[in-house]
């Protein structure tokens, strides 16, 4: 048995902030005490982590990612090795990727091509949502095995006609099948039928720069497409998880839902709350780097995203990491923005932007780790194996220093991607040592981690029904 012991430091958790140590045996951790108690003082470990003028927090929990995601004629950038090995650089010790099930074919055969891709790669722990793509009767039956077996979430498409998309009645099907198993109904709520004539229209008056694709992705298309979906979880009896929420008029629908007291949650993306149209507005095609689904939006609704996070509307900041390069990748939308690939890259952001949200007062200390470690856990059946430090949890753990100053770059960041969205950004916060189940991964800018570390994590439902 080998135990750690990470000393002294500031243990932040969604729940409370104390100055305790940290006892670790082999993978979990085994308990707390408070610095310079008698018990703490007792401790002996085999290694130990000084974390004097340190966070002591749990590992990030990052539960939209797409690995390798097929997408428009090409793949995201970062393999499970590759991507999960930044994602641990920035501090997050877990991934819920999303396994595709492809129109034709079931959704065993979606979630086995994605365990080859993750099997025997993976830096850190993770675990599948699965993509419905094809709402058949036999699909239907699938889903009941699958959340049998722990992949207990269902990503459907309101959006991507002839490739994700799935009509209403199909996502009532869908959504009727979770109100019995337990399955949460994950959606991409974008009215894709409406926005398929806005692309057409913009191209055909001459409209080709990346600019354009935040224009014809209306917010109005996104707030009735949410609605929409609002209501149809409601017929079918079944909770709602809202993806990639990104304009204001949207959260105000999942607002609404809630205060009549649905099961409906809300997700949004570092990209939402610190970037805005100005970006897809960038010349030279640059705007390219920062073409994602739902679109970057003005920066108005930044406000409206952040208040939607302290007042509880929304409820998870996950990034939705889908990196395509520019060179050779984005660049497939050169005179047609309809054709740029569709994602940001950001697994190994997100820590960092969040604790600068921190510094700059949107959110609490303890927030951070809600929004980003405690609820998506709980969303999706991972708590408090993830998602917490307490006896008893995997000790997926980091030692965060909140005075390193750092200026994020593509030429420093560890993801497989030739441009970062926050190059030049300076952040205040870094990941100085991260553990993952009790493995040192990451220490003072060294990685020690190793790809087949990482282990998948079967889930129970959503831990926030009843
Ligand atoms: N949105 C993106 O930006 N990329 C991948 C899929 C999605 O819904
Ligand atoms: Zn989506
Ligand atoms: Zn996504």
């Amino acid at each position: 048995m080998s135990r750690t012991l990470i000393r002294g430091g500031l243990v932040i958790t969604a729940a409370e902030e104390v100055h305790a140590d940290v006892l670790v045996e082999d993978e979990r951790v085994v308990a707390l005490a408070a610095t310079g108690s008698t018990v703490a003082e007792g401790w002996t470990a085999d290694t130990v982590i000084d974390a004097a003028g340190k966070y002591v927090i749990p590992g990030g929990v990052d539960a939209h990612t797409h690995m390798e995601l097929p997408f428009g004629g090409t793949f995201a950038s970062d393999t499970f090795e590759t991507g999960t090995r930044a994602a641990a650089w920035g501090g997050t010790t877990t991934i819920v990727d999303f396994a595709v099930q492809s129109v034709g074919e079931s959704l065993r055969a979606g979630l086995d091509s994605w365990h080859a891709k993750a099997d025997a790669q993976c830096a850190i722990d993770y675990g599948f949502h699965m993509i419905l793509s094809d709402v058949n009767e036999d699909t239907l039956k699938e889903m009941d095995i699958l959340v049998e077996e722990g992949v207990t979430s269902f990503k459907l498409f309101m959006a991507y006609p002839g490739v994700f998309y799935s009509d209403d009645g199909r996502i009532l099907r869908a959504m009727q099948r979770g109100a019995d198993n337990g399955g949460l109904i994950m959606m991409h709520a974008e009215n894709g039928i409406a926005i398929d004539v806005l692309v057409e229209q913009a191209l055909a008056a001459g409209r080709t720069d990346p600019r354009y694709h935040g224009e014809v992705r209306r917010e109005l298309l996104e707030a009735e497409a949410t609605h929409r979906a609002v209501r149809l979880a409601q017929v079918a009896g079944s909770p709602l998880y809202v993806v990639h929420v990104s304009a204001r008029q949207a959260v105000e629908q999942i607002t609404l839902a809630r205060d009549e007291g649905l099961n409906v949650f809300g997700e949004t993306c570092p990209q939402y709350l610190f970037l805005s149209t100005d970006n897809l507005a960038e010349p030279d095609f640059e705007g390219a780097k920062y073409v994602c689904s739902t679109p970057l939006r003005p920066r108005e609704h930044q406000a409206a995203l952040w208040r939607g996070l302290r007042t509880n509307d929304l409820q998870v900041v996950s990034t939705d990491h889908c990196p395509f390069c520019f060179v050779g990748q984005k660049e497939l939308g050169r005179g047609d923005f309809s054709k740029i690939p569709n994602g940001l890259p950001g697994v190994e952001n997100r820590m960092d932007l969040l604790h600068q949200a921190v510094v700059d007062g949107h959110i609490s200390r303890r927030r951070w780790i809600e929004i980003a470690c405690a609820t998506p856990a709980r969303m999706f059946g991972l708590y408090p194996r993830k998602g917490t430090i307490a006896p008893g949890a995997d000790a997926d753990i980091v030692v965060y220093d909140p005075d390193a100053e750092q200026v994020v770059s593509a030429a420093t960041h560890h993801m497989n991607v030739d441009y970062s969205a926050y190059e030049g950004k300076h952040l205040r916060g870094k990941a100085r040592t991260v553990i993952s189940r009790g493995t040192v991964v990451v220490d003072q800018d060294r990685y020690l981690g190793r790809a087949g570390h990482g282990r998948y994590q079967t889930r129970e439902t959503c831990q926030y029904l009843v």
